[in-house]
């Protein structure tokens, strides 16, 4: 299947070595070494991605933004096939590829403060950037995607329709997801007071390009990059960058608070948005920390009542062991004094 969508990029399969690559949870990815070059493949799921050509439709139109205002900016665009598209369709799929960038790196876990600042920066910049461009001309590549009313909703109708024993096994934690719906109703009431912004929707420290200083060089994987508010990508950074183990981990003694991660990721991100974001909006930093972390529990624990046909998982209980990890963030972050 892979020799088939090489050749359609232009590749003799016979000349490249490929091999799985990253950690994400939702496309296929590999990376694939020609002679001269390192390129990274992906399969788009389709599943998630219902219109796969939205996504390429997002691309040009925020790439044609910067290089118009913001030339200097680094975009990495997708590699274009044989016959100029960006998007490689076979019966297995939506493919496309992207050159590995030269010179840079990316990490998988923030180590030091600098580095969250620099991601943060990233994430603040590009939405600064793209301020320019009338945000509703963007597709809704994934409808609702941050959505935590619709995701409370979800998660109601799991506990009535999914599987019985994992209802029944899940019990101390719907309980307290349910006793935390004052999240729910808080992002009700920020929604109507936030201004909607091309923010990129998966901030995980992964999709920053680094140069050799560790300094960032800008954001990649724009799948998600659409309409939304800043607390996504705020809050998406605290989930996943401010404790020293991920969401993979299984003991929950481990999960913590790094003070300084934290004033590094405001700090990184206001230095783009500072300017942009109205006093309301600075006033909910740490609500967004909370807000993406219960909305990430409640998307792993409501797939673990569905039998984990969203996320996949690699052993028994996969789905329950992340929902349960992201509500020990949770309490931890409710604990946190933000100052
Ligand atoms: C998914 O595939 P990946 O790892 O980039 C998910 C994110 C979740 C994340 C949790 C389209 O991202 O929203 O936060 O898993 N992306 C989609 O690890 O659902
Ligand atoms: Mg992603």
């Amino acid at each position: 299947m892979l020799q088939t969508v090489l050749k359609q990029f232009g590749f003799d399969g016979d000349d490249c070595k490929t091999e799985p690559f990253g950690s994400g949870l939702i496309h296929s990815t590999w990376v694939v070494e020609s002679k001269e070059k390192k390129y990274i493949l992906q399969r788009i799921n389709n599943n998630v991605f219902l219109h796969p050509e939205d996504i390429a439709y997002n691309l040009k139109l925020i790439s044609d933004h910067l290089k118009e205002h913001f030339p200097a900016y680094i975009f990495v665009n997708p590699y274009p096939a044989t016959d100029g598209c960006n998007l490689v369709k076979i019966w297995d799929g939506y493919f496309r590829m992207f050159p590995f960038m030269e010179g840079s790196h990316t990490i998988d876990i923030i180590e030091r403060r600098e580095q969250a600042y620099e991601a943060a920066k990233q994430f603040g910049r590009f939405t600064k950037l793209l301020s320019g461009l009338d945000v509703t001309l963007l597709k809704i590549t994934v409808p609702d995607f941050h959505d935590l009313s619709l995701r409370y909703g979800q998660f109601e109708n799991a506990i009535q329709n999914g599987k019985m024993d994992r209802v029944v096994q899940s019990k101390d934690l719907i309980t307290f997801i349910k006793q935390q719906k004052y999240i729910v109703t808080e992002y009700e009431y920020c929604q109507l007071n936030f201004t909607s912004r091309c923010t990129h929707h998966d901030t995980k420290i992964s999709n920053v390009l680094l140069d050799a200083d560790d300094k960032g060089l800008c954001v990649i994987d724009l799948d998600t990059a659409m309409p939304g508010y800043f607390i996504s990508d705020v809050g998406d950074m605290i989930r996943t960058y401010v404790s020293p183990v991920s969401e993979e981990e299984k003991d929950f003694s481990k999960i913590e608070i790094r003070k300084e991660i934290v004033e590094a990721i405001v700090n990184g991100y206001l230095s783009e948005m500072g300017e942009e974001l109205s006093d309301f909006e600075k006033k909910h930093f740490s609500f967004a920390g909370k807000m993406m972390t219960y909305m990430q529990a409640i998307r792993f624990l409501t797939d673990h009542l569905n039998n984990d046909a969203y996320y996949g998982a690699a052993y028994d209980g996969h789905n329950f062991i992340r929902a349960g990890n992201q509500i020990t963030l949770l309490k931890r972050l409710q604990e946190f004094n933000f100052g």
